[in-house]
């Protein structure tokens, strides 16, 4: 087999390689499971304590559904689904916080958290960092309650596009002594997939198969 006959062979294999991989549902919404709950230090009152809080979609400021870290503590959510048993996710990680008092200056009641995708429970010293969120800095609970919502949140994106199963929240609060107030979680697709959309992975791989037939085409003629 020529070389260029054997690239347009390439383009078909890598085509349908990367179709497969966009084609499964992402899990995406709300975390559906608190893996782990490792409360750091600090007063945590019990109601504070209960790991269903952090579940489901996050309630309005000043209700008591909220998960709180302690300080330097951490937890692990996951998203699994009966559109997604394995639970697996990539994009993006949204997480909602919860704080009663002045909301003017992140000094006043600074709790931030590190977040964290990983896989494998027994390895979270090495899973990927996607950075900070801050309370308020980075407005992760409502600052606008005159519609009664929760809010939008504050997000990081992961920044690849591989597949995770978890994310880790691990509290930095300097100040506060229960530490970051988790009020929901939730993952979201880079590209959510929309049913009307053309899959662009079978654009994709359906140029890199004509690419690679042309060129074979091409090594043919010379
Ligand atoms: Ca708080
Ligand atoms: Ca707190
Ligand atoms: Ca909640």
């Amino acid at each position: 087999m020529k070389l260029f006959a054997k690239l347009g062979l390439i383009g078909l294999v890598s085509g349908a390689a990367i179709a497969t991989a966009v084609t499964p549902s992402y899990a995406q919404g709300f975390a559906t499971r608190t893996e782990v709950y490792d409360p750091g230090t600090g007063n945590i009152a019990d109601y504070r304590r209960d790991v269903t809080n952090a579940l489901g979609t996050p309630q309005a400021d000043r209700t008591r559904d909220f998960l709180s870290l302690g300080m330097g503590g951490s937890a692990i959510f996951s998203f699994a689904s009966a559109e997604n048993v394995d639970g697996y996710f990539s994009g993006s990680v949204t997480v909602w916080e919860t704080t009663w008092g002045n909301k003017s200056r992140q000094s006043q009641y600074d709790e931030r958290i590190e977040v964290f995708v990983g896989n494998n429970l027994n390895d979270v010293e090495n899973w990927l960092s996607i950075g900070e969120i801050w309370n308020i800095r980075d407005g992760a609970f409502d600052t606008n309650q005159s519609d009664g919502s929760a809010g939008s949140g504050a997000t990081l994106d992961i920044g690849n596009d591989d597949l995770y199963k978890y994310v880790r929240v691990v509290d930095l609060s300097q100040k506060r002594a229960d530490g970051f107030d988790v009020n929901a979680i939730a993952v979201n697709p880079a590209n959510a997939p929309a049913e009307a959309v053309p899959e662009p992975a079978t654009i994709i791989g359906g140029l890199l198969a004509l690419g690679g037939g042309a060129l074979a085409k091409k090594c043919r003629n010379r």
